[in-house]
């Protein structure tokens, strides 16, 4: 147990995670001072120990043991480098979390499908009768599970939080998929993938997609359970419409509101974990049945004059919008349109291109990257704002159209985050179509 040999914990960043820790640490035999790297933060009321805004003093962690960071704040930052420099352990709050934790874990990464994943999970477990919570990059912090009765917890886990993370035992884990994502913060997509890999260091079951070698584990694990939109003769695979389990169908699709290829792949991967945690397939079906997608991913937000409106806010990476282009656009009565745009983390868009030329009609972009995404297709136009982008939809959709908002790309620099975007998308398609 870490804290029974540390004396003095700093817990950088007051967010969410931060917050948490605070919260947890402030019940335990530690002194903590929390550190905020922004000498503007208004420091939350919630906390009650001393805080040291900007850059902290040279001599200061002389007499630090331990530092947890958030997952938001770089380990290569001068000032954590310089904590490390002078004997200082850095750990992220998953692997506090994972030192402390007690309850069966289940692990899931991948560029994109883990909100969608782990929601489906927990809501397969808690079917079966088990006290099952998410947790992680999906909303709350986890060790704000550790003092509560559970059977499962369902852990969702960005790369910010693997990064800092060694002795996370795992009952199954899963890296869903990887294209590029945040290569702004990790540099290379080979250092992304390293961070994503250590899900599986001390993991039972890993989960695969046999879709994708990058996603195996690189190293030895007890078991594997493979998935894949082929028709296999043992394990999971998919054949008319049906997922289905050594041969047998399980889990027919046209009974499922989650929609395209990829979710197919999601509840795959859900299966396979629920089966590590001996849930009948037919008790798992039956809760995939009843499960519907989490809001911004893919979802229908209005229907006029036979013109659908799809709020994909959630795609912040080219391989969401890939996603939404091919689970929408083929069995689009008319054309497609796109609205994208936004900051793109350094990431190679061009892999959108022949995408948005077999199934896109028109693409509106904006934000910081738009110009690069009108550059790939003769057929767009690049604009201000959402508002302007929702105005020009409307004026070019008729009957039988998809308007999809699925940006691939962060929202941050033009809204608070991707709810806050989602919401202006909401009221602008208000806007226009009322005023018809
Ligand atoms: N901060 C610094 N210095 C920095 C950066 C941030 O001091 O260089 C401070 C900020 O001033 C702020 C705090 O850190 O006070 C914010 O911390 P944070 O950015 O780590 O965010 P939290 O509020 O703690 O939320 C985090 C996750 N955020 C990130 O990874 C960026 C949340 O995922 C997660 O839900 C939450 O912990 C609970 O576990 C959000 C996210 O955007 C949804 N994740 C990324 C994604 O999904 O793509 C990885
Ligand atoms: P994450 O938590 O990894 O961001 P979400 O489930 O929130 O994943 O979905 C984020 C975006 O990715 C949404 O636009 C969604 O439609 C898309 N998506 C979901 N699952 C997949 C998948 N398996 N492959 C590609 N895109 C996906």
């Amino acid at each position: 147990n870490i804290l029974e040999n540390a004396q003095h914990v700093v817990v950088a960043g007051l967010g969410m995670t931060g917050q948490a820790c605070v919260r947890f640490l402030t019940g335990q035999p530690v002194t903590v001072t929390a550190w905020d790297t922004r000498s503007h933060l208004n420091v939350p009321d919630t906390i009650t120990v001393p805080v040291i805004l900007g850059e902290p003093a040279e001599d200061f962690w002389q007499n630090v043991d331990c530092l947890i960071l958030s997952p938001g704040i770089n380990p290569q930052l001068p000032a954590v480098e310089a904590a490390q420099a002078h004997g200082v352990e850095v750990m992220g709050d998953v692997e506090l979390f994972a030192r402390l934790n007690t309850v069966p874990a289940f692990g899931i990464t991948g560029s994109n499908g883990k909100t969608t994943v782990t929601l489906l999970l927990t809501h397969i477990l808690q079917a079966a009768g088990k006290r099952a919570i998410a947790a992680g990059n999906v909303g709350t912090p986890v060790l704000d599970t550790l003092d509560q009765s559970l059977d499962a917890v369902v852990l969702e886990l960005s790369s910010f939080q693997l990064e800092t993370t060694s002795s996370l035992t795992l009952q199954a884990a899963t890296i869903l998929n990887i294209s590029d994502d945040h290569l702004d913060r990790h540099g290379t997509l080979q250092r992304y993938l390293d961070a994503k890999q250590r899900i599986f260091a001390h993991c039972d079951t890993a989960v695969v997609w046999r879709g994708q070698a990058e996603t195996r584990p690189t190293t030895a694990v007890n078991n594997m359970l493979l998935y894949g939109l082929d028709d296999v003769a043992s394990g999971l695979g998919y054949r008319q419409g049906w997922i289905t389990l050594d041969n047998e169908p399980v889990v027919d699709m046209q009974q499922v509101a989650l929609v395209g290829r990829h979710n197919v792949l999601n509840i795959q991967a859900a299966l396979a974990m629920a089966m590590t945690a001996g849930v009948p397939p037919h008790v798992a079906a039956e809760a995939v049945y009843e499960f519907s997608s989490a809001p911004h991913r893919c979802v229908e937000i209005a229907s006029h004059n036979d013109v659908r409106w799809i709020d994909d806010s959630k795609a912040t990476n080219v391989g969401a919008t890939l996603a939404a282009i091919e689970g929408i656009g083929p069995g689009c009565s008319g054309n497609l349109i796109l609205i994208a745009g936004g900051d793109a983390k350094g990431a190679d868009l061009s892999a959108l291109a022949a995408v948005i030329s077999e199934n896109v009609h028109f693409v509106i972009a904006l934000g910081r990257d738009g110009e690069r995404i009108a550059a790939l297709s003769p057929c767009s136009a690049y604009v201000q704002s959402l508002q302007e982008a929702v105005a020009l939809a409307y004026e070019k959709a008729t009957p039988g159209d998809v308007v999809l908002l699925s940006p691939a790309c962060a929202s941050l620099d033009m809204f608070d985050n991707y709810i806050h975007r989602a919401s202006v998308f909401a009221d602008a398609v208000k806007g226009v179509t009322a005023d018809a």
